[in-house]
């Protein structure tokens, strides 16, 4: 099966060989013939871009056999499907992935060598599609890849937004944000499939009645009506036939509309209609653990969500009479709060739309979802206003209302007399301006809940929803994220893959426990040094690329210690700069100074609206502009601020990292998922007791992991006694020195008002405890410096933090939401079987 050769899908017609072939003469005509039939293109005439949308549907085109088997597999009664719901798929290029998992890399490369062409400059092309903020976003595309290749039936449910996250530039020091404009040049991966359109109803008011056969009935009248048109994604496995669908939905206006609005002669108000449905798939919010309460917001989330259960709907009723047993055939996984208005929307479909009675209704609804919760920051907990949420979606604040009223009956049976905790509890929160609490809404309508590392599970359970854990102890779980070993290693370090394979075989790509076997390496001299080699072949290249994108050029044989994630306080990029400010002022002091060579590599993006973070960025470039050109330095430190960063440039970065920073204050970061890029890289992290942290010093060993900082409960008990960063400041010169440094002006030109509102949020507040983790980190950041010199001792520690990753791959999580959540089991797909059923 692993060559299907030209098959019959519609009697009569054959699909010709040039569009299934793999041998590498078809590969190089199916090449050559799509850039004449779909580009439109002879080779003269032909750009990189015609090149690379020539390849990409000559590798779509191998995908589709597997796609067709798998959706047709899936329409059989017996499967239970997994749909993930996702606001964000923060999914990275498509291309080399597909070749990857088709297992036809090298053969396309020779095929596109021979046409004269490099598969390198095809491969980087290809325009990301940046649908995501960050870790959120890119867990769902990690984890679809996982249901892929582990064979279970899923469908990943999202938004296809036209523009996703901004594109960065940096002038002048500072974060410029330029459009994303990812579909300018169309996207071949995807396939519209406007048959299967459906519509949504927004805004209005809801009429109560009584039919003729006295039942009463609900009839909600909306103000407007939005099309929701699928645009499907083949999501392939790793080397199976399974390749699920990511369906996104994409806003318009439907024709009815506009031509009511033709009718009456109003142009401009039909025009208008138009692009207000369009625009609410416009642009993804680029916030990060940040909520704006934004009505476009709301309607975005509704939209996705009522198309995707409508979806689901529609489906099973292909193959069944009634939604009596819907829950049994969907395992609807709701990623954060933003799709938990699912909730009622499932109930308004079944008991408005099917006539189902509320009791069976809410049977069903809560057998169907489960909610991965993915913060702990106050802020980023969404409330909507019962006021705004009324006016967009009048039925489901009425559906909520009936929702809480009988949980709050429970509730009071449960606590007796006891308003604290109906408060507490209540969907509805009714302090101040009202509103609805969506994690509240996804913890009632849900059998399962979860957090995504074992610390965060924890403090979900003692704090943020510790309330709802008294209540149903059992719905609660953590579930450890991961990330594709297939994306994250295989294809973003070539160089290591094969040496591991080379050493144990191919088999760790799907069962990364097997990298353990690496252990008994890492002593041997001759592992290590090809060891240091692959690694310093990945400086070789990052250091290329910084000199290409930001002008600076660096040292591959220094330490490369790296930052990258969104730019946030709480992830104390400024606790790093510090400490770059430390160093600098040592060998200012005494630069004949024996210090380790280092280079700071930063990347990350700032929320538009989040000043602080700007002024974050700020910082790091005014300081990396007077550490890099002071001359006493002698080039032994240097600061990058790699410009947009995003999944493509991200897979150049992880392989060459020495140091991993993941060094936010304890109990803010719910996992992480960078520092386990890292550490299976190869990568030692510096860092605190935070997120995923923890278990990955627990894996790699304490020894091979350089840890500081505050503990969570220190972080309170701290906080509790009055903590003052105040005192700290004035009681650590070398602290001290630093902010006093960047406050006169120093980094800036002589500018004291620049800085001014990061430094008073420091000195006043600190809210990030940056000052109280300051000398220890500084202490251990020393440690580090020792360890580095002695090269051997580092590659054992780094063979190790690879040999030792295998528990933080996306397939492992994977399982463990089938085993212990969905209940789902894979189902290999059969290609013959399609064949000789059609022919
Ligand atoms: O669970 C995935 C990631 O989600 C976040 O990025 C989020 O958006 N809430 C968290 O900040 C990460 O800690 C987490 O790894």
């Amino acid at each position: 099966n692993e060559e299907p050769q030209g098959f019959v899908c519609v009697p009569e017609i054959r699909v010709e060989d040039d569009r299934t072939g793999l041998d590498i003469e078809t590969l190089k005509r199916a090449f050559a013939d799509n850039l004449f039939y779909i580009q439109g293109k002879l080779g003269s005439m032909a750009t990189p871009n015609d090149y690379y949308m020539a390849l990409a549907y000559t590798v779509r085109d191998r995908l589709l056999q597997r796609w067709l088997n798998s959706a047709q597999t899936y329409l059989r009664g017996d499967v239970k499907v997994v749909c993930y719901l996702s606001a964000e798929f923060l999914l990275g290029p498509h291309l080399g992935n597909n070749l990857i998992n088709l297992g036809i890399y090298d053969r396309i490369e020779q095929a596109i060598t021979e046409s004269g062409l490099d598969l390198q400059e095809l491969i980087a092309q290809e325009e990301e599609p940046g649908l995501g903020n960050g870790g959120l976003g890119r867990l769902a595309a990690c984890y679809i890849d996982s249901l892929a290749s582990l064979e279970i039936p899923a469908i990943g449910y999202g938004i296809r937004y036209e523009f996703g996250i901004f594109d960065q530039e940096i002038q002048d020091g500072w974060q410029v944000e330029i459009t994303d404009k990812w579909l300018r040049y169309g996207n071949p991966w995807e396939i519209a499939r406007p048959e299967i359109a459906v519509e949504v109803k927004l805004g209005g008011y809801v009429d109560h009645y009584v039919d003729d056969a006295g039942n009463y009935r609900t009839h909600w009248i909306p103000d407007r009506e939005v099309h929701g048109v699928p645009y499907d994604t083949p999501i392939l496995g790793y080397r199976v036939n399974t390749a699920n669908t990511l369906r996104l939905w994409k806003a318009e206006a439907p024709e009815s509309f506009d031509f009511q609005a033709f009718n009456v002669g109003d142009y401009y108000g039909a025009v208008d209609a138009k692009i207000s449905s369009e625009n609410i798939t416009k642009v993804l919010y680029p916030n990060d653990e940040q909520v704006q309460g934004k009505r476009l917001r709301l309607e975005q989330q509704y939209f996705f969500v009522s198309c995707s259960l409508q979806d689901m709907i529609r489906l099973y009723l292909l193959e069944n009479p009634n939604l009596d047993n819907f829950h049994e055939t969907f395992a609807v996984q709701l990623n954060d709060t933003h799709p938990s208005i699912g909730v009622p929307e499932l109930m308004r479909l079944l008991v408005d739309e099917h006539h189902m009675a509320w009791e069976q209704a809410w049977q069903i609804t809560t057998h169907t979802f489960a909610y991965t919760n993915h913060t702990l920051l106050p802020e980023a907990l969404e409330k909507w206003s019962v006021q705004l949420f009324g006016r967009v979606l009048p039925r489901h604040l009425e559906i909520i209302y009936e929702i809480n009223r009988r949980f709050l009956d429970m509730v009071r049976i449960r606590y007796p007399d006891n308003d604290a905790k109906l408060a507490s509890l209540s969907l509805i929160d009714e302090l101040g301006k009202k509103s609805v609490r969506m994690a509240h809404l996804a913890c009632v309508g849900s059998y399962a809940i979860n957090g995504v590392a074992q610390l965060h599970t924890e403090l979900l359970k003692k704090d943020v929803l510790h309330d709802f854990y008294a209540l149903w102890p059992e719905k609660f779980s953590n579930k450890t994220n991961g990330v594709t070993p297939r994306r994250w290693v295989v294809q973003n370090n070539p160089g290591l893959s094969k040496l591991i394979s080379r050493k144990i075989g191919d088999r760790w790509i799907t069962h990364l426990d097997e990298l353990r076997k690496l252990e008994q390496f890492a002593d041997d001299p001759q592992f290590q040094a090809q060891w240091q080699q692959v690694k310093q072949n990945c400086k070789h290249q990052l250091t290329k690329q910084i000199k290409e994108r930001t002008g600076v050029v660096v040292d591959p044989t220094s330490m490369f210690d790296i930052q990258v994630k969104r730019i946030h306080e709480y992830k104390r990029q400024h606790l790093n700069a510090l400490h770059i400010i430390t160093l600098y002022n040592r060998l200012k002091e005494n630069p004949d100074l024996d210090l380790q060579p280092r280079t700071f590599i930063f990347g990350g993006k700032a929320a538009p609206g989040y000043f602080m973070a700007k002024l974050m960025i700020k910082l790091i470039t005014s300081v990396g502009e007077v550490v890099n050109n002071d001359p006493d330095v002698r080039d032994r430190l240097k600061v990058v601020f790699l410009p947009d960063y995003n999944v493509t440039n991200s897979q150049r970065v992880y392989p060459a990292a020495d140091l991993s920073e993941q060094i936010s204050t304890a109990g803010k970061e719910a996992s992480g998922t960078g520092n386990m890029k890292f550490s299976l890289n190869g990568a030692l992290t510096i860092g605190t007791l935070d997120g995923a942290n923890v278990e990955i010093r627990e894996e790699v060993g304490a020894e091979n992991f350089f840890l500081f900082g505050l503990t969570t409960p220190e972080v309170k008990e701290q906080k509790a006694n009055g903590y003052n960063s105040w005192d700290v400041y004035n009681a650590n010169p070398g602290l001290k020195k630093a902010i006093d440094m960047i406050s006169c002006g120093f980094f800036s030109h002589g500018d004291q008002q620049l800085f001014k509102p990061l430094l008073d949020s420091l000195l006043y507040d600190d809210k990030y405890m940056l000052f109280a983790d300051y000398q220890d980190y500084i202490d251990c950041q020393d440690r580090v410096g020792d360890a580095f010199k002695h090269k051997d001792a580092w590659t054992k520690m780094s063979i190790l933090n690879t040999a030792r990753s295998g528990k933080f791959s996306s397939d492992r999580a994977i399982r463990e939401y089938c085993q212990e959540i969905w209940q789902v089991e894979p189902v290999p797909i059969e290609l013959q079987e399609y064949v000789q059923a059609n022919a």
